[in-house]
């Protein structure tokens, strides 16, 4: 069918505006496809303002031994200052797996990472946490042609008072009402989010109860990340069973490195196995 000028011209501007909506997208492409299969994936976190020179060499000389899928970086604690040395530091190990950004505040951005998680709260009701940091970052995001994956963020009750907590000023979701984590992800789906995080906190006591990520998944149809004081490939299994298509471990490996074998092994077995949802 021949285009007359006009025509060519709409379709042109359509095209244009599909690049502009979504400029790249791998690290969201790999995520899907690895649920599309059932492989669930493992990501480390490191957070800057915590790890030692010393313990981020150790553990990126285990990660290339036995890699991750992806490196996250970031906390709620780390200056902005810490995070461009941090990905360098990964990116020049020569260790091949993605690095993306988990911002624990807006001034956490660094173009050098290959993809961040644009994290809105979606569990509390703080207006800052679900739109107005992103609209201090927007521009600077939007120059940077990094990959930006919006992502609802979800904390969860955990035994004790999490950094993540006090620093957003929100109150987490309660532990034994899956109902409700369920109604606030598929809101966070609904509103666009391609990604759905269930956080029950770094270094807390109770990871997120396998009831509300089987509840939350039986639903969802984005992937679902679980994060939050998962220390052994125990949980890490119970995590994976109840339905997570990834899992974030941060602090016990910064507690030991060597951990990182063990957990990687557990997830070849349960990539084999593909009883769990
Ligand atoms: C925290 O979910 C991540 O934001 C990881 O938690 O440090 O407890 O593993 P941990």
């Amino acid at each position: 069918m021949r285009r007359n000028r006009n025509e060519i011209t709409q379709f042109l501007k359509i095209k244009s505006a599909e690049n502009y909506i979504c400029p790249v997208s791998k690290i969201l492409d790999f995520i899907l496809q690895s649920k599309t299969i059932g492989r669930p994936l493992l990501a480390v976190l490191i957070d800057p303002g915590k790890v030692t020179p010393h313990r981020l060499n150790q553990l990126l000389g285990i990660a290339m031994e036995t890699p991750p899928d992806l490196i996250f970086v970031g906390g709620s604690t780390s200056n902005a200052s810490q995070v461009p040395p941090c990905v360098d530091t990964i990116k020049q190990s020569g260790l091949k797996c993605p690095v993306v950004l988990f911002p624990g505040h807006e001034a956490q951005f660094y173009p050098g990472a290959d993809a961040l998680l644009l994290l809105s709260l979606i569990s509390g009701r703080n207006a800052d946490l679900l739109i107005g940091k992103h609209v201090l970052a927007a521009q600077e995001l939007h120059a940077s042609g990094i990959e930006v994956i919006p992502t609802g963020y979800m904390l969860v009750e955990s035994g004790k008072l999490t950094s993540v907590a006090y620093m957003s000023q929100t109150q987490p979701l309660p532990r034994e009402n899956a109902s409700l984590a369920l109604s606030t992800a598929l809101a966070g789906q609904m509103l666009g989010m391609k990604l759905i995080y269930l956080e029950a906190g770094s270094g807390a006591k109770w990871p997120v109860p396998p009831e509300m990520i089987h509840s939350v998944k039986s639903e969802l149809q984005v992937p679902l990340i679980v994060g939050g004081g998962i220390d052994s490939p125990e949980k890490l299994g119970m995590a994976i069973y109840a339905g997570a298509d990834l899992v974030v471990v941060g602090n016990a490996l910064e507690t030991d490195p060597g951990l990182l074998t063990q957990l990687m092994l557990s997830m070849h077995s349960y990539a084999a196995d593909d009883s769990s949802i």
